[in-house]
């Protein structure tokens, strides 16, 4: 293991014991960005404490972060290396006493996320990556499904907090429920991610923000995930930070869903 994977790791486990300590203390508070996207005290919390250990390990590294620094754009283009982080993955979960949340963080250098870690502090399950070394789950290797069928596919998605398009999305359940075995919605993308190139589901799609899929997106990449989009890529941005229409399977699911994804 890297030092920097050991950083990662352990940054990533100490806000995730911060955010399991502060829900068992009751005492969580609400608040709702534009009115819509919730938001905790924990978050926060667990935001600025990974801000510090960056800060204070690497002063001149930069931070793409959904709760302090948001506005970061095309970090691929950026001259220092970036920390992609999400506190808190699935917030809604964690807020309502679910245990599909988790601490996501990457690293992204001279244009590639070569790190990635998400960590699920209910369930002490740490999903890891670096780049061209494989993924790993606790420290052992994990590959994806080999589910070539689709009608046996069992096919994650999520819904933005802000219903706009609503109809397309509903069209697209559809027909996954028409041709998959059936579809999950458990409420954290990078979990989602993480638990496809874990092999506990075989396709995974939605629009999201980067914070919410760098880390995974590496992990089911090195675990053998095609990672993709069933929607167009604008020409100016570098495919792996695009966040609407990703589309991850297993290699002989990945066109068979695109196509489907595409029709409909
Ligand atoms: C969430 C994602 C989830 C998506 C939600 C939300 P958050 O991230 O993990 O997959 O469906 O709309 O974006 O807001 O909990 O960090």
């Amino acid at each position: 293991m890297t030092e920097l994977m050991n950083f990662a790791q352990s940054v990533a486990r100490e806000a995730g014991e911060l955010i399991l300590c502060e829900r068992e203390q009751a005492d969580l508070v609400h608040d709702y960005k534009g009115g819509d996207e919730l938001v905790t005290n924990a978050d926060i919390k667990a935001d600025q404490l990974i801000r510090t250990r960056i800060e204070q390990r690497f002063a001149e590294h930069r931070l793409l972060s959904e709760e302090s620094s948001p506005e970061l754009q095309r970090v691929w283009e950026s001259e220092v290396p970036v920390w992609i982080v999400d506190p808190i993955d699935g917030t809604v979960n964690y807020a309502h006493g679910h245990i599909q949340s988790a601490v996501s963080i990457a690293y992204c250098e001279h244009g590639q996320i070569t790190l990635g870690v998400v960590y699920n502090p209910f369930t002490d399950e740490l999903f890891s990556a670096e780049l061209g070394q494989g993924a790993k789950l606790n420290g052992a290797t994990i590959r994806v499904a080999e589910e070539t069928n689709l009608r046996r596919a069992i096919i994650a998605t999520g819904f933005p907090y802000i219903k706009e398009g609503i109809d397309d999305m509903v069209e697209r359940v559809r027909s996954i429920l028409h041709h998959c075995a059936d579809i999950r919605r458990l409420g954290s993308a990078a979990l989602d991610i993480c638990w496809l190139a874990a092999g506990r589901l075989d396709g995974y799609y939605e629009s999201l923000s980067l914070w919410d899929f760098a880390a995974a997106r590496l992990i089911a990449a090195e675990a053998g995930a095609v990672c993709g989009h069933f929607g167009a890529v604008p020409e100016d941005v570098d495919p792996q930070f695009f966040n609407k229409n990703l589309l991850i399977a297993n290699p002989a699911l990945y066109p068979q869903l695109l196509e489907l994804l595409q029709q409909s």
